[in-house]
């Protein structure tokens, strides 16, 4: 089977997680974001999925591939970051989307400060997984693929 026959997921990375590996190791890990995409490709192939996997500092930009992902995704994993507390628009994105969605954090954030507690992401989500480290992203692409068939 060649990537192109494949169904697509999605990997959407919001703010400052290009710098996974070097920002506070302590609560992310060691591994980068280079790291990440090699085992979101792994797990693709695992998985008979293709990867599309991207990283992006601006709302509007990962607004717009949301909105691109309709008809074309089968399935959306999103680690929001720093806009999963802040972020009513890409909520109101998310729910444009017609496939499901698997909402990422590294960290555990029910132990870290209150304010990450709040999620408007996870109105529009399928599951959730947090605390597992990058792991966590082999689980959801391993789910995404599964509702995918
Ligand atoms: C990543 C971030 O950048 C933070 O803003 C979130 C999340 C936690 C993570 O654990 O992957 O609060």
């Amino acid at each position: 089977m060649t990537d192109t026959d494949r169904p697509v997921i999605l990997v959407i990375n919001g703010p400052n997680l290009d710098m996974l590996g070097t920002r506070q190791p302590e609560v992310y890990g060691h591994d980068t974001l280079a790291d990440v995409e090699a085992l979101c490709r792994r797990t693709g192939d695992e998985q008979g999925v293709a990867i599309d996997f991207r990283q992006s500092d601006s709302e509007a930009e990962i607004m717009g591939w949301i909105k691109q992902a309709r008809g074309t995704a089968a399935g959306i994993l999103i680690n929001p970051a720093g806009f999963t507390s802040t972020s009513i628009a890409i909520l109101d994105a998310l729910l444009i989307y017609d496939g499901p969605i698997v909402e990422v954090h590294i960290s555990p954030l029910f132990r870290r400060d209150e304010f990450r507690h709040l999620s408007y992401v996870s109105k529009a989500a399928t599951a959730k997984i947090e605390g597992f480290g990058i792991i966590g992203y082999a689980f959801a692409i391993t789910r995404l693929a599964q509702l995918s068939r």
